[in-house]
């Protein structure tokens, strides 16, 4: 017998040992047997896609005290650290091999002394615990675009988190052995205090894209620490970029049109900029909220999510604004609710819930009471500005009947969102693929938000609104987006959104629900049902079609004056904001595509040109 099997068999009970056993791959085993001899743990638990296995899971995150059940079945709470509350960019790194070079916009570290520290970290952590070995799949199973993965990691929480956010993967890993490649994760919250990671200074996630591992330590945010989330996103665009595939953060829904037509559309917001909230428009039908794939199928392009459930943003869910996750989150079923306030009575609240919030209760700064000052010297919010719930897709009554297709969706329409207070008009459709890719997608800049460790509100470049994930040269990903749609005889219309445009007295310009316009007007537009007004960057909708869909779906009187507002084009902003890009091209990616700067530049003369003829400010009258 090997070395490895004659480990797993000491180390796994009999149970545990052929449940491993029944996957024939070697490579996982060989990867299981490693993290066992590194971090030590007492025992193994090798989860199945049983349904006693998931009750597992979900009873040791509560046994653990990761996870605290609230008084509506179903529902538990979790607290991350106070210093543990959003992804932790600085210490996310690509480790990389002598010679590798993913370019200055990356970052990334020495693959040996890498490997090396958080290997440290990892040695000895799992003592005295249970280590839990789970099997979940990328995209729906048995299809083109399933990739299993494995998930090592000592907290209930996480492996909790994986159950109700990916499709069971053991049964898929059992069939394939992995032999298209697999993904492997390996967590340690580190020592914990008060159930939470206690030693965030040594928190790392560290992504090596050659092993298609990625380490991660000292920290519970499920963004630094549910593999299959945004660690598996960096290590599927590299895959993707070797394979002639599309890995994005990008919602996918079902915008629907007039007599029962539906529309897909994938749409790329950076983090806490509306991503969720339009997948889940009132009306629509939702496949995902985050991640997808998008591959060439029969010449067409086709997605999938990559999910089963949704890790969104609670703040500001209420019955008014979000009354679908606001229903499933006030219902008995399953759901974790993370770092919001807890009352005696175990109820949930949040910021921005519709109702007024208690003056104390418990939340992720310990016992809470209005006006506490955190650790930092700053006010403690009764529920943190990124605090999260979790839930199933299959559990929201707007699911679409397509969620789970294996062979996906016909992509319709492309949407890149952004926070951008005075540059973009509220919808913009692009003229072609290789405008919407590089002036649209590659262009994104938007304001920084609480999703991320650091300052808020900074505008910032986020090519395709995954910045934060891209593992590849930024050129060679621009040049993927490009090529992409090469040999694809009708590709999706791409067009820019900008929820976020302020007024000159700072207040914001759209509703809450003026989104679900700008969508069922893409979804016209890419029917070939409405006619657009041509302006320097794009195609803008004529009021009469706005003001129709206004009236129709939010029973709302869109004035001109409104829409003239909003639909400005604002000259000598987009030409700085071109300034900006081009210089970000020029001296951070040594490898962009020269078609980046010919299309900037075509945009700029036109722009200049509109603005010689009408002025800084164009109204959208004045060109139709
Ligand atoms: C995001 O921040 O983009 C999220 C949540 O979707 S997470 O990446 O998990 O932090
Ligand atoms: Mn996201």
């Amino acid at each position: 017998m090997d070395k490895v099997r004659l480990l797993l068999q000491e180390r796994l009970t009999d149970d545990n040992f052929e449940r491993l056993m029944a996957i024939d791959c070697a490579q996982m085993h060989d990867f299981v047997a490693d993290a066992i001899e590194l971090a030590g743990p007492e025992s193994v638990f090798v989860c199945t896609d049983a349904d006693e296995d998931l009750a597992y899971i979900r009873q040791l995150a509560i046994d653990k005290g990761e996870e605290t059940p609230l008084a509506m079945d179903g529902h538990t709470y979790h607290f991350d650290g106070y210093n543990d509350q959003a992804r932790d960019k600085a210490n996310t790194k690509y480790l990389l091999a002598e010679g590798a070079d993913l370019g200055v916009s990356l970052n990334s570290t020495d693959k040996k002394s890498g490997t090396e520290e958080v290997r440290s970290f990892l040695k000895g952590s799992m003592a005295g615990r249970q280590m839990l070995v789970c099997f979940f799949c990328l995209g729906p199973t048995d299809s083109e675009f399933s990739i299993p993965c494995v998930q090592i990691t000592d907290s209930g929480y996480v492996a909790h988190s994986e159950c109700m956010l990916y499709r069971p993967g053991y049964e898929e890993f059992k069939r394939t052995g992995g032999s298209g490649g697999f993904f492997k994760f390996i967590h340690t919250g580190g020592e914990l205090e008060n159930a939470v990671s206690r030693n965030i200074d040594k928190r790392r996630v560290y992504i090596d894209l050659e092993e298609n591992i990625v380490y991660s330590t000292n920290t519970q945010y499920a963004g630094n620490t549910v593999g299959l989330k945004k660690l598996a996103l960096r290590l599927a665009i590299n895959k993707s970029s070797q394979e002639g595939w599309l890995a994005e953060h990008m919602f996918v829904m079902g915008s629907h049109g007039p007599g029962g037509r539906v529309t897909y559309f994938a749409g790329a917001f950076p983090s806490a900029c509306g991503k969720t909230p339009t997948s889940m428009l009132p009306g629509q039908t939702i496949i995902g909220d985050d991640i997808a794939y998008l591959r060439k199928i029969d010449g067409k392009i086709r997605c999938v999510n990559v999910e089963s459930g949704i890790f969104g943003i609670i703040r500001d869910v209420n019955s008014k604004d979000d009354p679908v996750i606001y229903e499933s989150l006030t219902k008995p079923g399953e759901v974790i609710f993370g770092n919001v306030l807890i009352t005696d009575d175990l109820k949930p609240h949040w910021l921005g819930m519709g109702a007024e919030l208690p003056t104390e209760g418990l939340n992720y700064s310990g016992k809470w009471q209005k006006g506490k000052i955190g650790p930092d010297d700053k006010e403690v919010t009764a529920s943190h500005k990124n605090a999260r719930y979790t839930v199933r897709i299959s559990a929201l009554s707007n699911r679409d009947p397509q969620a789970d297709a294996p062979e996906g969706v016909p992509v319709g329409g492309v949407i890149y969102g952004g926070r951008d207070s005075d540059t973009l008009v509220p919808i913009e459709q692009a003229f072609d693929w290789t405008e919407g890719i590089v002036a649209k997608g590659a262009s994104i800049e938007s304001e920084t938000t609480s999703a991320t460790l650091g300052a808020e509100g900074v505008r910032k470049f986020n090519i395709m609104s995954n910045m934060d994930f891209v593992s590849l040269p930024l050129g060679r990903y621009i040049q993927n987006n490009l090529d992409f749609a090469k040999d694809v005889e009708s590709p999706p219309l791409i067009f820019s959104v900008n929820y976020f445009l302020k007024g000159e007295d700072g207040k914001y310009l759209n509703g809450m629900f003026g989104k679900m316009v700008w969508v069922l007007w893409a979804e016209l537009r890419v029917n070939g049902d409405v006619e657009a007004i041509e302006t320097p960057t794009g195609l803008i909708p004529k009021y009469e079609d706005l003001a129709g869909l206004f009236k129709e779906n939010l029973s709302e009187d869109y004035t001109k004056e409104q829409y003239q507002e909003q639909f400005t084009i604002r000259t000598a902003n987009l030409l700085a904001k071109i300034v900006r890009v081009e210089e970000i091209y020029k001296t951070k990616v040594s490898d962009t595509p020269q078609i980046v700067f010919e299309v900037l530049d075509t945009h700029r003369k036109r722009l200049e040109a509109a603005g010689a003829k009408y002025g800084d400010l164009i109204s959208p009258f004045e060109l139709v």
